[in-house]
């Protein structure tokens, strides 16, 4: 499955975790720069592939791919030798999916509350990402018996979630830089080759 992969990228988006993800695969791909502030994300014909206006989108076997961890999962699996994910079958995918979903549904909205200072809410306990402070502490602990979020093997998890940390503490978000287990964790993520080469100094 060696086909390229159409990539829409923008280096200042969530697609940056998309191009370090395409070269730890190894993923043959082209990319098509689109200018934010020019709108290139709202014309007719970007908004056909995806609706919602939003980087990163991928398109690749003529399917639409969008959502940044949907977008790396779906790589890891479609460039399997590069062994990013854990195959079905293995007890690592349980974990593998685990810190995916929390990536995509729990750090996310809690980064981003954090950041933009949303009010506090009445109702807590409904809301799925709990506190800022309980995902630093949730993350904390899986870091620590590291190196990786599956252990000993780097997986896709760590792209999406490794990035997002990284974003995080570039700006500044409280309980993170500092903190040895979230410093050594990214600056071990940074130095890969692949994240390098995604992400030029
Ligand atoms: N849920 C999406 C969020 C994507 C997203 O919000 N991308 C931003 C860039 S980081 C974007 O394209 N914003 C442009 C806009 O909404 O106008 C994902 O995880 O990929």
């Amino acid at each position: 499955m060696a086909e390229e992969i159409v990539f829409y990228h923008n280096p200042r988006s969530r697609a940056q975790m998309v191009h370090w993800m395409l070269e730890e695969a190894g993923a043959p791909y082209r990319i098509v720069p689109i200018d934010l502030e020019k709108g290139e994300h709202k014309t007719p014909s970007f908004l056909a592939l995806n609706p919602m206006g939003k980087l990163p989108t991928i398109e690749h076997r003529g399917m639409v791919v969008t959502e940044t961890a949907a977008i790396i999962a779906y790589i890891a699996d479609a460039f399997p030798a590069a062994a990013l994910a854990p195959t079905p079958g293995d007890a690592l995918r349980g974990p593998y999916y685990r810190w995916l979903f929390f990536g995509a549904g729990v750090i996310e909205p809690a980064l981003i509350d954090k950041m933009m200072n949303r009010p506090e809410v009445e109702r807590k306990s409904a809301l799925g990402w709990g506190s800022y402070e309980d995902v630093v502490g949730t993350l904390e602990k899986a870091l620590s018996n590291g190196p990786y979020l599956l252990g000993d093997k780097f997986s896709a998890a760590d792209v999406y979630v490794g990035s997002e940390l990284r974003w995080a503490m570039m700006f500044g978000a409280p309980g993170l830089k500092g903190q040895s287990v979230f410093d050594d964790y990214v600056a071990r993520l940074s130095a890969r080759p692949a994240a390098q080469r995604a992400s030029p100094a």
